[in-house]
């Protein structure tokens, strides 16, 4: 990827920070976009930045000649159950604009465009907590119905990545396709980073629990105990986008992928943060709109069309995510 252009929208969010530092270490020339100024974290990388609303202001990112989009900017999903109708417009319309800005240039210039999109767990809708139990591993094609404004807006936008990458402007089934750009998305699990804190999302109980118990703050989880979902370490997170945009594309089979690292129940998590911070205080005080969504969402997916495409696997499983990442980082950052 070495001096590729690169743009990075929602580079201030969690994912954004962490692949910002991860592309800037590659070498790659990264514009960053986001409502807010850059954190401190990457404010001193060799980035040019755009502040401001996507949506308004797509118009600067036909100037540039990228070669990647990341298109991390989003709404969560508690949030966005609160302002939908915000949220479709970040969502949807954001990311309408880029996919037909990367399809303009992609045909202008006979080029096609990486365009890499984060989808969700949240693309995925449980009818109730038997059927989530008994589908265990969903794949990819399975219950695709989502129950939330975000995970509506996930699945459409992967639908919208898709339509751009294969379809738009062919007029016969049999002529010779124009340049697309090339849409790779993944669905991702619940990210726990020790250097960030999410916010918005449903899954942060977990992340929240785990730097509260750190903190010596006591933590109030909105979920039941027995609540379960997947989860990865932030850098495995890091890894397979760089991973997917790396992939030759005769090797990917679809255009959007599960990964997996380890799936905890909220009691599993507690029971760790006590092991490494015995002091902690943690109770459960379920709430029942964000109870609701996460019941929603599988207990765990299957990842084998990632695996067997691209190379996946996760670096940290839950005992290294842990032992190796997780607490050493949570101590130095905390100075506990
Ligand atoms: C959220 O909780 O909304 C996100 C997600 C699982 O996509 N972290």
């Amino acid at each position: 990827m070495t001096q590729s252009s690169v743009l990075v929208t929602g580079a201030c969010g969690e994912i954004g920070q962490a692949l910002v530092q991860a592309l800037a270490a590659r070498g790659a020339r990264v514009v960053t976009a986001d409502l807010a100024p850059l954190p401190e974290s990457i404010r001193a990388l060799p980035v040019e930045h755009l502040q401001g609303d996507l949506v308004n202001r797509v118009k600067q990112f036909y100037d540039y000649d990228f070669d990647i989009i990341y298109h991390l900017a989003a709404s969560l999903s508690a949030k966005a159950e609160i302002a939908s109708e915000e949220a479709h417009r970040i969502n949807v319309e954001g990311t309408m604009q880029l996919l037909m800005m990367s399809a303009y240039r992609a045909e202008k210039y006979s080029k096609p465009i990486k365009f890499i999109f984060p989808s969700s767990i949240a693309a995925y809708g449980m009818p109730n907590i038997t059927a989530k139990k008994n589908a265990g591993r969903v794949k990819e094609d399975d219950w695709n119905t989502p129950h939330t404004m975000y995970g509506c807006n996930k699945l459409y936008c992967e639908k919208l990545g898709i339509y751009y990458g294969q379809f738009f402007g062919q007029k016969h089934l049999d002529a010779n396709p124009p340049f697309m750009p090339d849409f790779r998305a993944i669905r991702f699990p619940g990210l726990i980073s020790a250097f960030t804190v999410p916010s918005g999302g449903t899954s942060d109980y977990g992340p929240e629990m785990l730097h509260a118990a750190a903190q010596g703050k006591p933590y109030a989880c909105f979920v039941r105990g027995d609540t379960k979902i997947s989860f990865m370490a932030m850098p495995d997170a890091i890894k397979a986008l760089l991973m997917l945009t790396d992939a030759p594309r005769e090797k990917l089979s679809r255009q959007v992928y599960n990964i997996a690292a380890f799936a905890p129940s909220a009691d599993e998590f507690r029971a760790r943060a006590l092991k490494a911070f015995p002091n902690a205080d943690i109770t459960f005080a379920p709430n029942p709109r964000r109870q609701g969504i996460v019941d929603s969402w599988p207990e765990d997916v299957d990842d084998s069309s990632a695996r067997a495409d691209w190379g996946w696997k996760p670096d940290y499983d839950e005992d290294k995510f842990f032992d190796e990442y997780f607490l050493p980082e949570i101590r130095r950052k905390y100075e506990i």
